[in-house]
């Protein structure tokens, strides 16, 4: 029984250093002691949080370090096919307690940290958050990573060390600012550097970063080193424990000081800096493919490092090339690393000397390419040029593909030239570009969408003409979440509650909460959930008064929107919906309305416009309805600041409503809608993304649906007039009138102007104002419900057990069968 052997190795690792001799040879005695005292040569009883925060990290890490080594082990001696998960973010969050959780010594540290007079709590907010990425696509990858080494697969996730995560975000007035996250300053307990296990990338030319910028120095081909940094991917009962791989860039060792200073030491190294700052900094925006030649460089050595490593790893064991598919199915997250498509191909022609036709057939069944996101203005499509001067091999590979691919084309649908340059993989222009899209659907055996709608959507819409050449490689796989961390960690009441009444198969095996739906009827079982709610309110109240002072009142509805600001996203339609509640409570001060405190957290793309002028409208809300009188006690809006991992496992099992209310079509699923389903949450939202398919498994009298389909706001251009609904609205004429009459920007006349421009002078792609009464329609259901409050919980619990769907656990099973053929390799 893991859980006991762990209990008593780690009570035995944890036993007080008690001022008697060090023992450095016996690996037992006092870890946590000796790492306080020999890590950072301090006295142990002049520590600070930060240094207890290490020593204890690194006590776990000791702890795990064998089944490290013995899960490597076992698949070098195995042999079994593995997953790599390519990826240009993991946003892991915080390690330490969902590693201690995984590792089932939540008991033993109960224990040992009383025993030393630590608070657990603080102790886990010491650990930096690790941001290493923008939004849902870099939180899937964790989710997906920590499945899979829970299910005992054998699996790899390679990303790139990141200096500088995500930034950090304050607001000042009212609008965003950004701060870089420095995540990595303090010693990193969890990474592990493997210097030993570098490699070289080559590239078609040298290159400097000046003011942030990419300056390409044609001519020379220039070498840069990747070193990898290992991070431990515990998985439940701690039994496999797999690997994170990211790549810091650094210069070569043989550098030629002598021939490429001429004397000029300094200038030389300075050089080198250049090659260091290739993984300084991930890309803080989640919906633009801004064509940064400095992204297009960490993409390629993304997949050059990661590609070199597994190929090496590879023929370690293997000496047919023939077999790559067998051993090796590379998952591409989006086109950040389709370049992985043309790479594959030159080792194989240019190491492997194979013929074109077997490394083709090798590179397309090891590749499978996953799509988040319709947004045209978001696919990937980089200059050829850049090819020509960069990676000119790279070019010549992926010209040959679309050489063959069109012809192909041609002889399957002739006289049909409209569909060839469609699916062709450059898109003529002033700039020639080659669609990173096409090049993945092409170069793979796999194309998958993320929830039922979007991978219809993208199959007949988007990519059409491909998808009809290539029918067979379209499927779909439905996100989801790790229920360890989004349930287990993040709601300890609520996960209790659960296993008192189903007991804790649930852990790894989330469909088991259908069980709980006969308890919907059960008043005991009503009353521990309720309970739990309130507790997780109490608490994250309780937070936010101690660390920002925001007082906040556990009493009232909990109604949450917390995700990256975008116009798509609609934060500004919830705005309206505040507006328009706030002027009914102005207009009628007695009105009966349950008290509410309107939560909204999320970052804005630092050069997106629009999105930071959504942020300072909510602020102002916040600030303008905080400071009315006639609402005080009936309504707050609360902003807050700097949404991380850590912030979204305190706020959403607190929360009571999750808003999910994108305008139909757009949102390829959203992932935190089924963290808030599986917390309890009830959802008020549009039929976009997952939320279909959650609400068809709850049930959708048990859901808050309203507004525009999909295919309603795809045939809306000819019919959409704001004006109309400005006209004939009484309630969007008046929320309206009130922000722009400058009732929540007194001092700031005009700040919200370029809104009025969005809403209503445009046309407004995302047809804001369309779903505005429906929305406030089904805000009146959910008010109604609420009031009767054993109705309420009893839908709660309804959607508690139906989210057993959305666990990660879900999602990889179908990956691992219908596109990796992957199978669990057990650690003994
Ligand atoms: C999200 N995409 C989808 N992109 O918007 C969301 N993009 O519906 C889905 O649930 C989630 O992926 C997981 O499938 C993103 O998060 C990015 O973050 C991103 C980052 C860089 C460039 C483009």
């Amino acid at each position: 029984d893991v859980r006991e052997l762990n209990a008593t190795r780690m009570k035995k690792l944890l036993r007080p250093f008690e001022c008697g001799p060090i023992q450095l040879t016996g690996a037992n005695d006092a870890l946590y002691e000796r790492h306080l005292m020999f890590d950072n040569v301090v006295d142990p009883l002049a520590v600070g949080p930060r240094e207890r925060y290490e020593a204890v990290a690194r006590s776990v890490r000791d702890i795990l370090s064998q089944r490290w080594i013995r899960t490597e082990q076992t698949y070098d001696r195995e042999n079994p096919k593995r997953v790599y998960y390519l990826s240009m973010e993991f946003l892991i969050g915080r390690s330490l307690a969902s590693n201690v959780a995984n590792l089932l010594l939540d008991p033993v540290m109960r224990q040992f940290t009383e025993e030393k007079g630590l608070d657990w709590l603080s102790l886990l907010e010491q650990e930096p958050d690790a941001g290493l990425g923008n939004g849902g696509l870099g939180r899937l990858a964790a989710c997906f990573i920590e499945s899979m080494a829970t299910m005992q697969i054998p699996a790899m996730g390679y990303g790139l060390r990141y200096e500088y995560g995500i930034f950090r975000q304050a607001i000042r007035d009212g609008w965003q600012t950004e701060q870089p996250d420095n995540w990595l300053r303090y010693p990193d307990p969890w990474e592990v550097a493997r210097p030993h296990e570098e490699v070289e990338v080559t590239l078609g030319c040298s290159f400097e970063v000046r003011g942030g910028a990419l300056v390409v120095i044609p001519g020379e081909p220039s070498m840069l080193v990747g070193l990898p940094y290992d991070r431990p991917v515990v998985g439940y009962g701690g039994k496999t424990v797999n690997t994170l791989r990211l790549w810091a860039a650094a210069a070569p060792h043989s550098f030629d000081f002598q021939v490429f200073s001429a004397g000029d030491f300094v200038g030389a190294l300075a050089e080198r800096l250049t090659a260091e700052s290739l993984t300084r900094v991930l890309y803080p925006d989640d919906s633009t493919s801004m064509g940064h030649g400095l992204r297009f460089i960490q993409e390629y050595f993304l997949v050059a490092c990661s590609l070199a490593d597994l190929v090496r790893r590879f023929r370690r064991n293997n000496d047919d090339w023939g077999v790559l598919p067998e051993k090796a199915a590379i998952q591409l997250n989006d086109t950040h690393p389709s370049l992985a498509v043309p790479e594959l191909m030159r080792i194989l022609l240019d190491e492997g000397r194979l013929g074109w036709d077997e490394a083709w057939d090798i590179t397309r069944r090891t590749l499978a390419y996953t799509n988040h996101t319709l947004l045209p203005e978001a696919l990937e499509k980089w200059p050829l040029r850049w090819f020509e001067v960069l990676l000119p091999r790279h070019l010549e590979i992926i010209l040959e593909i679309n050489h063959r691919l069109l012809g192909d084309v041609r002889s399957r649908f002739p006289h049909d030239e409209g569909r060839v340059g469609r699916v062709s993989l450059i898109e003529e222009g002033d700039v020639r570009k080659i669609r990173m899209a096409n090049l993945a659907i092409v170069g793979s055996h796999s194309t998958n969408g993320v929830a039922a709608i979007h991978s219809n959507l993208l199959r007949t819409v988007t990519v059409k003409d491909l998808a009809e050449v290539f029918p067979e490689r379209f499927s779909n796989k439905t996100n989801g979440v790790t229920p360890r961390r989004w349930l287990l960690l993040a709601n300890p009441a609520l996960a209790a509650t659960i296993t008192r009444a189903i007991g804790d198969g649930w852990i790894t095996d989330l469909s088991q909460l259908e069980r709980l739906k006969p308890l919907a009827g059960d008043q005991g079982f009503l009353s521990e959930v309720r309970a739990a709610k309130r507790e997780a309110k109490i608490r994250f109240a309780e937070w936010l008064r101690s660390t920002s002072g925001v007082e906040i009142d556990p009493g009232t509805i909990f109604d949450s929107q917390v995700k990256r600001i975008h116009e798509y996203k609609r934060q500004l339609l919830n705005g309206l919906r505040v507006v328009a509640l706030y002027n009914r409570l102005r207009q009628n001060p007695d009105l009966a309305m349950a008290p509410r405190t309107f939560f909204f957290a999320g970052k804005a793309a630092p050069a997106y416009r629009l999105a930071k002028i959504v942020i300072k409208l909510l602020n102002n809300l916040a600030g303008t309805i905080d400071g009315d009188p006639v609402v005080r006690g009936r309504m707050r809006v609360v902003f807050l600041p700097d949404y991380c991992v850590s912030l979204a496992e305190k706020l959403i099992p607190a929360s009571d409503v999750s808003n999910q209310i994108s305008t139909a079509g757009y949102e390829a699923s959203g992932t935190s809608n089924m963290k808030f389903m599986m917390n309890g949450a009830l959802t008020i939202g549009t039929r976009d993304g997952a939320a279909i398919e959650m609400s068809e498994a709850a049930g959708e009298e048990n859901f808050f649906l309203f507004g525009l389909t999909a295919d309603e706001v795809a045939r809306s251009q000819s019919w959409y007039s704001p004006q109309w609904h400005y006209d004939n609205e009484p309630e969007t004429r008046s929320a309206l009138d009130l922000i722009f009459s400058g009732h929540f920007s007194r001092y700031e006349p005009g700040v919200f102007e370029p809104l009025r421009d969005t809403l209503l002078m445009h046309g407004d792609r995302y047809r804001h104002l369309a779903d505005l009464t429906a929305y406030l329609d089904a805000d009146r259901r959910l008010l109604e419900l609420y009031a009767d409050q054993d109705a309420w919980t009893r839908k709660a619990i309804l959607n508690i057990a139906a989210s057993g769907r959305f666990s990660s656990d879900r999602s990889i099973a179908e990956y691992a069968a219908e596109i990796w053929d992957a199978k669990p390799c057990p650690v003994r």
